[in-house]
This record gives C-alpha cells, structure tokens and sequence, in this order.
C-alpha cells in the first residue's frame, strides 16, 4: 500500500494454502478487503464460490494485515477508499 494508492505488485500468484502480508508503507490509512457488500464497484470483489469475505478493516501507517488463502481461484481485492482511485489487487491462488 503506497502513497500512489496502489498494491504493490498489483497482482501475485500463490499457491493454496500460503499466506499474503500486506503492508502499509504509506502516510495514510488504507483497508485491504474482497467483501462485496463494502465495494462501490462490484468488479472489484470476487473470490471462489462459498468462501468468505476478508477484510483487514482501517489499517494506520505502518500496519499490516495477513491472509491465508486456502482455496483456490482468483481473487480480486480493493482498499475501501480508494478502490475509486484504481487502488485494486488481484491474487491468483492455484492447487
Ligand atoms: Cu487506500
């Protein structure tokens, strides 16, 4: 998470089961979460089918956030507010 809002890299391919730290290396607050019902486009959210919603909640500078993606699929994530600012990720999670 940058001052640019963005995530960087943008885009990671992992394998189930690992784990993704975000990191806030920026001077404002920023959320990392694939929940729908927080999203203004609904492009931005997605996850496999069944699986929940995560949602880091406000993280400060300097915070940091983990999720261990156990199912497979494609999942794409924003920051609440600045998903209108192009502030999207994408995790590719394979078998
Ligand atoms: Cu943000």
């Amino acid at each position: 998470m940058t001052n640019r809002h963005a995530f960087s890299p943008q885009r990671v391919t992992i394998k189930a089961g690992e784990t993704i730290e975000w990191k806030n290396t920026s001077s404002m607050t920023h959320t990392v979460t694939d929940d729908p019902s927080r999203a203004r486009r609904a492009m931005d959210a997605q996850r496999p089918q069944g699986v929940q919603p995560f949602d880091s909640g406000r993280l400060a500078p300097g915070g940091t956030y983990t999720y261990t993606f156990k199912v497979p699929g494609i999942y794409r994530y924003f920051c609440e507010p600045h998903a209108i600012d192009g502030m999207v990720g994408q995790v590719i999670v394979t078998p």
